[in-house]
Protein backbone atom coordinates (compact mmCIF):
# COMPACT_ATOMS: atom_id res chain seq x y z
CA UNK A 1 0.00 0.00 0.00
CA UNK A 2 1.31 3.68 -0.90
CA UNK A 3 2.01 5.45 2.40
CA UNK A 4 1.69 8.89 0.22
CA UNK A 5 -0.03 11.94 2.01
CA UNK A 6 -1.69 13.57 -0.67
CA UNK A 7 -5.14 14.46 0.09
CA UNK A 8 -8.16 12.59 -1.85
CA UNK A 9 -11.26 14.23 -2.50
CA UNK A 10 -13.99 11.38 -2.95
CA UNK A 11 -16.87 13.53 -3.90
CA UNK A 12 -20.34 12.00 -5.26
CA UNK A 13 -18.68 9.34 -7.49
CA UNK A 14 -20.55 7.73 -10.12
CA UNK A 15 -22.48 5.24 -8.14
CA UNK A 16 -21.00 2.12 -10.56
CA UNK A 17 -17.91 3.41 -11.61
CA UNK A 18 -14.67 1.73 -10.56
CA UNK A 19 -12.65 5.22 -9.32
CA UNK A 20 -9.36 6.01 -10.61
CA UNK A 21 -8.62 8.14 -7.24
CA UNK A 22 -5.99 10.21 -8.47
CA UNK A 23 -4.91 11.17 -12.02
CA UNK A 24 -1.30 11.55 -11.61
CA UNK A 25 -0.81 8.58 -9.40
CA UNK A 26 -1.26 6.53 -13.24
CA UNK A 27 -3.91 3.96 -12.54
CA UNK A 28 -6.11 2.91 -10.07
CA UNK A 29 -5.14 3.18 -6.05
CA UNK A 30 -4.10 0.01 -4.54
CA UNK A 31 -5.66 -1.01 -1.09
CA UNK A 32 -4.29 -4.10 0.19
CA UNK A 33 -4.38 -5.71 -3.21
CA UNK A 34 -7.79 -4.54 -4.96
CA UNK A 35 -8.58 -1.83 -6.65
CA UNK A 36 -10.86 0.88 -5.18
CA UNK A 37 -14.14 0.60 -6.57
CA UNK A 38 -17.90 1.91 -5.12
CA UNK A 39 -19.88 -0.26 -7.19
CA UNK A 40 -23.60 0.00 -6.24
CA UNK A 41 -24.40 -1.83 -3.17
CA UNK A 42 -26.46 -4.95 -3.23
CA UNK A 43 -29.34 -4.06 -0.36
CA UNK A 44 -30.76 -5.66 2.64
CA UNK A 45 -33.54 -4.73 3.48
CA UNK A 46 -33.01 -5.39 6.93
CA UNK A 47 -29.95 -3.68 7.75
CA UNK A 48 -29.96 0.13 7.64
CA UNK A 49 -26.66 1.04 5.83
CA UNK A 50 -25.55 3.78 3.35
CA UNK A 51 -24.51 2.78 0.07
CA UNK A 52 -20.75 3.33 -0.85
CA UNK A 53 -21.76 5.20 -3.82
CA UNK A 54 -22.76 7.89 -2.19
CA UNK A 55 -19.83 8.26 -0.33
CA UNK A 56 -18.72 12.11 -0.13
CA UNK A 57 -15.13 12.51 1.96
CA UNK A 58 -11.71 14.12 2.03
CA UNK A 59 -9.06 11.03 3.54
CA UNK A 60 -5.88 10.33 3.93
CA UNK A 61 -4.76 7.75 1.32
CA UNK A 62 -4.89 5.11 3.56
CA UNK A 63 -8.32 4.76 3.35
CA UNK A 64 -10.43 1.99 4.84
CA UNK A 65 -12.66 0.30 2.00
CA UNK A 66 -14.81 -0.72 4.91
CA UNK A 67 -15.65 3.35 5.36
CA UNK A 68 -19.34 2.89 4.66
CA UNK A 69 -19.79 0.36 7.56
CA UNK A 70 -21.87 1.78 10.53
CA UNK A 71 -21.11 1.07 14.18
CA UNK A 72 -23.46 -1.43 15.38
CA UNK A 73 -25.60 -1.25 18.55
CA UNK A 74 -23.87 -3.49 21.27
CA UNK A 75 -26.68 -6.97 21.97
CA UNK A 76 -29.46 -5.96 23.76
CA UNK A 77 -28.28 -9.16 26.58
CA UNK A 78 -24.47 -9.84 25.67
CA UNK A 79 -23.56 -6.38 25.62
CA UNK A 80 -24.84 -6.38 29.41
CA UNK A 81 -22.40 -8.57 30.47
CA UNK A 82 -19.62 -6.46 28.40
CA UNK A 83 -20.98 -3.23 30.58
CA UNK A 84 -20.60 -5.26 33.55
CA UNK A 85 -17.28 -6.26 33.13
CA UNK A 86 -16.61 -2.24 32.52
CA UNK A 87 -17.77 -1.45 35.62
CA UNK A 88 -15.18 -1.81 38.78
CA UNK A 89 -17.85 -1.19 41.79
CA UNK A 90 -17.56 -4.21 44.21
CA UNK A 91 -21.42 -4.24 44.43
CA UNK A 92 -21.56 -4.70 40.64
CA UNK A 93 -24.02 -8.05 40.23
CA UNK A 94 -24.67 -8.93 36.38
CA UNK A 95 -28.48 -10.27 36.32
CA UNK A 96 -28.69 -9.80 32.62
CA UNK A 97 -27.10 -13.35 30.31
CA UNK A 98 -29.57 -16.14 31.73
CA UNK A 99 -26.08 -17.86 32.88
CA UNK A 100 -26.21 -20.33 36.08
CA UNK A 101 -24.16 -19.22 39.10
CA UNK A 102 -23.23 -20.46 42.34
CA UNK A 103 -24.17 -18.85 46.05
CA UNK A 104 -20.71 -17.49 45.44
CA UNK A 105 -21.93 -16.31 42.08
CA UNK A 106 -19.19 -17.97 39.78
CA UNK A 107 -19.88 -19.82 36.79
CA UNK A 108 -20.55 -23.77 37.42
CA UNK A 109 -19.19 -26.57 35.41
CA UNK A 110 -21.63 -29.52 36.29
CA UNK A 111 -19.91 -32.79 37.85
CA UNK A 112 -21.53 -35.32 35.00
CA UNK A 113 -19.86 -32.81 32.59
CA UNK A 114 -16.43 -33.24 34.23
CA UNK A 115 -17.25 -37.03 33.76
CA UNK A 116 -18.29 -36.96 30.51
CA UNK A 117 -14.86 -35.12 29.25
CA UNK A 118 -12.95 -37.74 31.29
CA UNK A 119 -14.59 -40.88 29.66
CA UNK A 120 -13.66 -38.77 26.36
CA UNK A 121 -10.01 -38.48 27.37
CA UNK A 122 -9.67 -42.23 28.92
CA UNK A 123 -11.50 -43.22 25.30
CA UNK A 124 -8.74 -40.96 23.56
CA UNK A 125 -11.07 -39.60 21.36
CA UNK A 126 -10.77 -38.47 17.97
CA UNK A 127 -11.53 -34.89 16.09
CA UNK A 128 -12.53 -36.38 13.24
CA UNK A 129 -15.26 -33.87 11.55
CA UNK A 130 -18.68 -35.33 12.31
CA UNK A 131 -21.14 -35.93 9.38
CA UNK A 132 -23.39 -33.31 8.25
CA UNK A 133 -26.08 -33.99 10.86
CA UNK A 134 -23.95 -34.20 13.66
CA UNK A 135 -23.13 -36.80 16.24
CA UNK A 136 -25.69 -39.94 16.05
CA UNK A 137 -25.60 -40.81 19.35
CA UNK A 138 -26.30 -37.38 20.47
CA UNK A 139 -29.07 -37.03 17.88
CA UNK A 140 -30.83 -40.03 19.17
CA UNK A 141 -30.26 -38.84 22.70
CA UNK A 142 -31.63 -35.82 22.46
CA UNK A 143 -34.78 -36.64 20.46
CA UNK A 144 -35.50 -39.35 23.06
CA UNK A 145 -34.88 -36.71 25.87
CA UNK A 146 -37.72 -34.52 24.13
CA UNK A 147 -40.16 -36.78 23.76
CA UNK A 148 -39.79 -39.56 25.70
CA UNK A 149 -37.94 -42.87 24.04
CA UNK A 150 -41.18 -44.97 23.52
CA UNK A 151 -43.29 -41.92 21.49
CA UNK A 152 -44.60 -42.78 18.69
CA UNK A 153 -43.22 -40.59 16.79
CA UNK A 154 -39.85 -41.65 17.88
CA UNK A 155 -40.74 -45.88 17.20
CA UNK A 156 -42.51 -44.95 13.72
CA UNK A 157 -38.89 -42.88 12.69
CA UNK A 158 -40.63 -39.58 12.05
CA UNK A 159 -38.53 -37.20 13.49
CA UNK A 160 -35.80 -35.59 11.82
CA UNK A 161 -33.30 -34.68 14.50
CA UNK A 162 -29.97 -32.07 12.67
CA UNK A 163 -27.57 -31.30 15.66
CA UNK A 164 -27.01 -27.49 15.45
CA UNK A 165 -25.37 -25.15 16.88
CA UNK A 166 -27.05 -24.86 20.40
CA UNK A 167 -30.41 -23.14 20.27
CA UNK A 168 -29.72 -20.14 18.26
CA UNK A 169 -28.25 -22.08 15.36
CA UNK A 170 -30.63 -24.65 15.18
CA UNK A 171 -33.86 -22.08 15.30
CA UNK A 172 -31.62 -20.51 12.43
CA UNK A 173 -31.09 -23.72 10.43
CA UNK A 174 -35.40 -23.95 10.69
CA UNK A 175 -35.84 -20.83 9.76
CA UNK A 176 -33.88 -21.60 6.70
CA UNK A 177 -35.91 -23.92 5.91
CA UNK A 178 -39.00 -22.32 6.22
CA UNK A 179 -37.47 -19.19 4.03
CA UNK A 180 -36.76 -22.09 1.28
CA UNK A 181 -39.68 -24.32 1.63
CA UNK A 182 -42.44 -22.20 2.55
CA UNK A 183 -41.81 -18.90 0.96
CA UNK A 184 -43.76 -16.10 1.97
CA UNK A 185 -44.99 -17.93 5.33
CA UNK A 186 -44.98 -16.17 8.47
CA UNK A 187 -43.56 -16.92 12.18
CA UNK A 188 -46.18 -15.92 14.78
CA UNK A 189 -44.05 -14.90 17.87
CA UNK A 190 -44.92 -13.88 21.26
CA UNK A 191 -45.01 -10.00 22.71
CA UNK A 192 -42.61 -10.07 24.16
CA UNK A 193 -40.07 -12.56 23.50
CA UNK A 194 -36.53 -13.45 23.77
CA UNK A 195 -34.35 -10.85 22.06
CA UNK A 196 -32.71 -12.45 19.21
CA UNK A 197 -36.18 -14.58 17.61
CA UNK A 198 -36.53 -10.98 15.67
CA UNK A 199 -32.82 -10.90 14.89
CA UNK A 200 -33.20 -14.43 13.69
CA UNK A 201 -35.94 -14.57 11.29
CA UNK A 202 -35.07 -11.36 9.80
CA UNK A 203 -31.79 -12.32 8.34
CA UNK A 204 -33.21 -15.55 7.42
CA UNK A 205 -35.99 -13.39 5.37
CA UNK A 206 -38.90 -14.95 7.43
CA UNK A 207 -41.55 -12.48 7.88
CA UNK A 208 -43.07 -12.45 11.34
CA UNK A 209 -45.62 -10.73 13.98
CA UNK A 210 -46.45 -11.01 17.25
CA UNK A 211 -49.14 -12.40 19.02
CA UNK A 212 -50.32 -11.39 22.44
CA UNK A 213 -48.48 -12.85 25.35
CA UNK A 214 -48.18 -10.75 28.37
CA UNK A 215 -50.44 -9.06 30.02
CA UNK A 216 -49.06 -6.24 32.60
CA UNK A 217 -52.36 -5.22 34.04
CA UNK A 218 -52.83 -8.65 35.18
CA UNK A 219 -48.97 -9.28 35.14
CA UNK A 220 -50.03 -13.04 33.38
CA UNK A 221 -50.86 -14.48 30.41
CA UNK A 222 -53.32 -12.52 27.96
CA UNK A 223 -54.95 -15.68 27.07
CA UNK A 224 -57.56 -14.30 25.00
CA UNK A 225 -55.24 -12.33 23.21
CA UNK A 226 -52.81 -15.15 22.46
CA UNK A 227 -55.94 -17.18 21.40
CA UNK A 228 -57.14 -14.42 19.29
CA UNK A 229 -54.05 -13.44 17.28
CA UNK A 230 -53.33 -17.35 16.35
CA UNK A 231 -56.81 -17.62 14.88
CA UNK A 232 -56.40 -14.31 12.84
CA UNK A 233 -53.28 -15.32 11.23
CA UNK A 234 -53.20 -16.62 7.85
CA UNK A 235 -53.26 -20.15 7.60
CA UNK A 236 -50.53 -22.40 7.55
CA UNK A 237 -48.58 -19.57 9.47
CA UNK A 238 -45.85 -21.07 11.97
CA UNK A 239 -46.68 -20.28 15.70
CA UNK A 240 -43.16 -20.10 17.50
CA UNK A 241 -43.56 -21.25 21.20
CA UNK A 242 -41.90 -21.59 23.99
CA UNK A 243 -42.00 -24.81 25.57
CA UNK A 244 -41.00 -24.01 29.19
CA UNK A 245 -40.18 -21.46 31.57
CA UNK A 246 -41.04 -18.15 28.92
CA UNK A 247 -38.14 -15.78 27.82
CA UNK A 248 -38.63 -12.90 29.36
CA UNK A 249 -41.84 -13.21 31.20
CA UNK A 250 -41.16 -16.23 32.92
CA UNK A 251 -45.19 -17.43 32.59
CA UNK A 252 -46.06 -20.13 31.08
CA UNK A 253 -49.50 -21.67 29.67
CA UNK A 254 -51.50 -23.99 31.75
CA UNK A 255 -52.17 -27.67 30.18
CA UNK A 256 -55.34 -26.76 29.94
CA UNK A 257 -54.58 -23.63 27.97
CA UNK A 258 -51.74 -25.61 26.07
CA UNK A 259 -55.04 -28.37 25.04
CA UNK A 260 -56.87 -25.05 23.89
CA UNK A 261 -53.65 -23.04 22.10
CA UNK A 262 -53.05 -26.31 20.22
CA UNK A 263 -56.61 -26.85 19.16
CA UNK A 264 -56.41 -23.36 17.38
CA UNK A 265 -53.35 -24.19 15.64
CA UNK A 266 -54.53 -27.25 14.51
CA UNK A 267 -57.83 -25.54 12.99
CA UNK A 268 -55.87 -23.32 11.45
CA UNK A 269 -53.72 -25.41 10.06
CA UNK A 270 -50.35 -24.12 11.47
CA UNK A 271 -47.55 -25.74 12.65
CA UNK A 272 -45.93 -25.46 15.58
CA UNK A 273 -42.57 -24.11 16.06
CA UNK A 274 -41.06 -23.97 19.98
CA UNK A 275 -38.42 -23.33 21.19
CA UNK A 276 -37.03 -25.55 23.99
CA UNK A 277 -33.85 -23.77 25.88
CA UNK A 278 -34.53 -24.82 29.59
CA UNK A 279 -35.85 -28.49 29.40
CA UNK A 280 -35.24 -29.65 33.50
CA UNK A 281 -34.89 -26.21 34.36
CA UNK A 282 -38.38 -24.68 34.26
CA UNK A 283 -39.72 -27.31 37.04
CA UNK A 284 -36.35 -29.05 37.81
CA UNK A 285 -38.26 -32.63 35.84
CA UNK A 286 -37.30 -33.34 32.42
CA UNK A 287 -40.46 -34.57 31.44
CA UNK A 288 -42.70 -32.23 32.88
CA UNK A 289 -40.66 -29.31 30.70
CA UNK A 290 -41.29 -31.88 27.84
CA UNK A 291 -45.07 -31.85 28.92
CA UNK A 292 -45.86 -29.27 26.15
CA UNK A 293 -43.91 -30.65 23.11
CA UNK A 294 -45.25 -33.81 23.78
CA UNK A 295 -48.98 -33.31 24.12
CA UNK A 296 -48.77 -31.33 20.40
CA UNK A 297 -47.20 -34.47 19.10
CA UNK A 298 -49.63 -36.94 20.77
CA UNK A 299 -52.33 -35.06 18.66
CA UNK A 300 -50.62 -36.63 15.35
CA UNK A 301 -48.93 -32.94 14.69
CA UNK A 302 -46.25 -31.92 12.25
CA UNK A 303 -44.02 -29.32 14.33
CA UNK A 304 -40.69 -28.46 14.89
CA UNK A 305 -38.52 -28.20 18.13
CA UNK A 306 -35.23 -26.46 18.83
CA UNK A 307 -33.14 -27.73 21.49
CA UNK A 308 -30.48 -26.20 23.50
CA UNK A 309 -28.50 -27.46 26.23
CA UNK A 310 -26.85 -24.40 27.52
CA UNK A 311 -28.73 -24.24 29.96
CA UNK A 312 -29.58 -27.31 31.58
CA UNK A 313 -26.25 -28.91 31.36
CA UNK A 314 -24.07 -25.28 31.43
CA UNK A 315 -22.54 -26.11 28.07
CA UNK A 316 -23.11 -22.39 26.92
CA UNK A 317 -19.65 -22.00 24.88
CA UNK A 318 -19.80 -25.78 23.41
CA UNK A 319 -23.11 -24.90 21.11
CA UNK A 320 -24.75 -27.72 21.41
CA UNK A 321 -28.35 -28.51 20.66
CA UNK A 322 -30.67 -29.45 17.76
CA UNK A 323 -33.52 -29.18 15.53
CA UNK A 324 -36.39 -31.94 15.16
CA UNK A 325 -38.58 -31.87 12.71
CA UNK A 326 -41.74 -34.45 13.46
CA UNK A 327 -43.62 -35.70 10.02
CA UNK A 328 -46.60 -37.39 9.47
CA UNK A 329 -44.39 -40.07 7.79
CA UNK A 330 -40.80 -41.77 8.14
CA UNK A 331 -40.22 -40.66 4.88
CA UNK A 332 -41.39 -37.12 5.28
CA UNK A 333 -39.29 -37.05 8.18
CA UNK A 334 -35.71 -38.82 5.44
CA UNK A 335 -36.35 -35.58 2.91
CA UNK A 336 -36.83 -33.02 5.32
CA UNK A 337 -33.31 -34.55 7.12
CA UNK A 338 -31.64 -34.55 3.82
CA UNK A 339 -32.68 -30.47 3.38
CA UNK A 340 -31.70 -29.59 6.60
CA UNK A 341 -28.40 -30.94 5.80
CA UNK A 342 -28.17 -29.32 2.12
CA UNK A 343 -28.72 -26.09 4.96
CA UNK A 344 -25.91 -26.89 7.05
CA UNK A 345 -23.55 -27.77 4.42
CA UNK A 346 -22.64 -24.36 3.13
CA UNK A 347 -23.49 -22.20 6.19
CA UNK A 348 -21.01 -24.03 8.69
CA UNK A 349 -20.11 -27.44 6.96
CA UNK A 350 -20.95 -29.71 10.00
CA UNK A 351 -21.02 -29.27 14.01
CA UNK A 352 -18.68 -29.44 16.55
CA UNK A 353 -18.18 -32.52 18.69
CA UNK A 354 -17.09 -31.49 21.74
CA UNK A 355 -20.50 -31.07 23.24
CA UNK A 356 -22.18 -33.76 21.39
CA UNK A 357 -20.07 -36.34 22.82
CA UNK A 358 -21.34 -34.86 26.59
CA UNK A 359 -24.48 -34.82 26.23
CA UNK A 360 -24.20 -38.34 24.68
CA UNK A 361 -22.05 -39.64 27.47
CA UNK A 362 -24.69 -38.59 30.10
CA UNK A 363 -27.76 -39.29 28.28
CA UNK A 364 -26.62 -42.32 27.49
CA UNK A 365 -25.12 -43.66 30.74
CA UNK A 366 -27.96 -44.18 33.48
CA UNK A 367 -25.45 -43.17 36.50
CA UNK A 368 -24.59 -40.47 34.95
CA UNK A 369 -28.08 -39.20 33.78
CA UNK A 370 -29.46 -39.62 37.06
CA UNK A 371 -26.34 -37.27 38.64
CA UNK A 372 -27.52 -34.79 35.93
CA UNK A 373 -31.01 -34.92 36.99
CA UNK A 374 -30.24 -34.66 41.02
CA UNK A 375 -27.58 -31.30 39.96
CA UNK A 376 -30.35 -29.89 37.65
CA UNK A 377 -32.39 -30.46 40.30
CA UNK A 378 -30.60 -28.29 43.02
CA UNK A 379 -29.40 -25.62 40.33
CA UNK A 380 -33.55 -25.34 39.94
CA UNK A 381 -33.82 -25.31 43.31
CA UNK A 382 -30.88 -23.20 44.09
CA UNK A 383 -33.27 -20.53 41.88
CA UNK A 384 -36.37 -20.96 43.05
CA UNK A 385 -34.86 -20.12 46.82
CA UNK A 386 -33.63 -16.80 45.74
CA UNK A 387 -36.71 -16.05 43.99
CA UNK A 388 -38.43 -16.96 47.82
CA UNK A 389 -35.93 -14.28 49.42
CA UNK A 390 -36.78 -12.08 46.78
CA UNK A 391 -40.13 -12.06 47.15
CA UNK A 392 -39.54 -11.71 50.94
CA UNK A 393 -37.11 -8.85 50.89
CA UNK A 394 -39.38 -6.78 49.10
CA UNK A 395 -42.19 -7.37 50.73
CA UNK A 396 -40.54 -6.64 54.16
CA UNK A 397 -38.59 -4.04 52.62
CA UNK A 398 -41.59 -2.12 50.71
CA UNK A 399 -43.73 -0.58 52.97
CA UNK A 400 -45.85 1.10 49.89
CA UNK A 401 -48.44 -1.55 50.10
CA UNK A 402 -47.69 -3.09 46.28
CA UNK A 403 -48.19 -6.71 45.58
CA UNK A 404 -45.23 -8.18 44.41
CA UNK A 405 -46.59 -11.85 44.30
CA UNK A 406 -46.08 -11.64 40.91
CA UNK A 407 -42.71 -13.08 41.13
CA UNK A 408 -43.49 -15.88 42.85
CA UNK A 409 -45.43 -17.01 40.02
CA UNK A 410 -43.32 -16.50 37.38
CA UNK A 411 -41.30 -19.93 36.61
CA UNK A 412 -37.42 -20.76 34.90
CA UNK A 413 -34.33 -18.86 35.28
CA UNK A 414 -35.98 -14.99 35.42
CA UNK A 415 -38.17 -12.79 36.61
CA UNK A 416 -40.03 -9.87 34.44
CA UNK A 417 -40.06 -6.95 37.06
CA UNK A 418 -41.92 -5.01 34.82
CA UNK A 419 -39.71 -2.54 35.46
CA UNK A 420 -39.65 0.10 32.19
CA UNK A 421 -36.38 1.46 30.84
CA UNK A 422 -36.02 4.39 33.03
CA UNK A 423 -36.20 2.70 36.01
CA UNK A 424 -33.80 -0.57 34.54
CA UNK A 425 -31.34 2.39 33.61
CA UNK A 426 -31.77 3.42 37.90
CA UNK A 427 -30.59 0.03 38.40
CA UNK A 428 -27.68 -0.16 36.53
CA UNK A 429 -26.51 3.26 36.44
CA UNK A 430 -26.81 4.10 40.63
CA UNK A 431 -27.36 0.46 41.87
CA UNK A 432 -24.61 -1.46 39.75
CA UNK A 433 -27.47 -4.20 38.98
CA UNK A 434 -27.01 -5.16 35.04
CA UNK A 435 -30.27 -5.90 33.37
CA UNK A 436 -32.26 -5.94 30.21
CA UNK A 437 -33.56 -2.90 29.16
CA UNK A 438 -37.04 -4.99 29.03
CA UNK A 439 -37.55 -4.96 33.09
CA UNK A 440 -36.04 -8.97 33.42
CA UNK A 441 -33.45 -10.05 35.43
CA UNK A 442 -32.02 -13.08 35.83
CA UNK A 443 -32.24 -14.78 39.16
CA UNK A 444 -29.61 -17.45 38.11
CA UNK A 445 -27.19 -14.66 38.85
CA UNK A 446 -28.50 -13.84 41.99
CA UNK A 447 -27.09 -15.07 45.32
CA UNK A 448 -29.17 -15.75 48.39
CA UNK A 449 -26.64 -13.16 50.23
CA UNK A 450 -27.68 -10.67 47.67
CA UNK A 451 -31.12 -10.53 48.01
CA UNK A 452 -31.88 -7.91 50.21
CA UNK A 453 -29.26 -5.47 48.04
CA UNK A 454 -31.69 -6.14 44.82
CA UNK A 455 -34.42 -5.32 46.74
CA UNK A 456 -33.32 -2.10 48.00
CA UNK A 457 -32.70 -1.40 44.49
CA UNK A 458 -35.74 -2.47 42.95
CA UNK A 459 -37.92 -0.64 45.39
CA UNK A 460 -35.93 2.60 44.84
CA UNK A 461 -36.09 2.43 40.99
CA UNK A 462 -40.04 1.19 41.26
CA UNK A 463 -40.92 4.54 43.36
CA UNK A 464 -38.29 6.65 42.92
CA UNK A 465 -38.08 6.67 39.26
CA UNK A 466 -41.12 6.99 36.33
N1 LIG B 1 -34.11 -19.65 23.08
C1 LIG B 1 -34.38 -18.93 24.18
C2 LIG B 1 -35.79 -18.71 24.57
C3 LIG B 1 -33.31 -18.41 24.92
O1 LIG B 1 -33.60 -17.72 26.01
C4 LIG B 1 -31.97 -18.61 24.50
C5 LIG B 1 -30.87 -17.99 25.23
C6 LIG B 1 -31.77 -19.39 23.36
C7 LIG B 1 -32.86 -19.88 22.66
C8 LIG B 1 -30.44 -19.69 22.79
O2 LIG B 1 -29.45 -20.14 23.59
P1 LIG B 1 -28.23 -20.96 22.98
O3 LIG B 1 -27.09 -20.68 23.88
O4 LIG B 1 -27.99 -20.49 21.57
O5 LIG B 1 -28.64 -22.39 23.01
N2 LIG B 1 -31.03 -17.03 26.03
C9 LIG B 1 -30.05 -16.37 26.89
C10 LIG B 1 -28.71 -16.11 26.27
C11 LIG B 1 -28.76 -15.33 24.99
O6 LIG B 1 -29.42 -14.31 24.88
O7 LIG B 1 -28.05 -15.77 24.06
C12 LIG B 1 -30.68 -15.12 27.49
O8 LIG B 1 -31.82 -14.78 27.17
O9 LIG B 1 -30.03 -14.48 28.33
Amino acid sequence: MTSTSTMLSLASAPPTASLSVHENLKGRLKLGGGSLSFNKEKANPFINTKSFSRISMVAAVKISRFEGVTMAPPDPILGVSEAFKADNDEKKLNLGVGAYRTEELQPYVLNVVKKAENLMVERGENKEYLPIEGLAAFNKATAELLFGASNPVIKEQRVATVQGLSGTGSLRLAAAMIERYFPGAKVLISSPTWGNHKNIFNDARVPWSEYRYYDPKTVGLDFDGMIADIKAAPEGSFVLLHGCAHNPTGIDPTPEQWEKIADVIQEKNHIPFFDVAYQGFASGSLDADAGSVRLFAARGMELLVAQSYSKNLGLYAERIGAINVVCTSADAAARVKSQLKRLARPMYSNPPIHGAKIVANVVGDPTLFNEWKAEMEMMAGRIKNVRQKLYDSLTAKDKSGKDWSFILKQIGMFSFTGLNKAQSDNMTNKWHVYMTKDGRISLAGLSLAKCEYLADAIIDSFHNVS
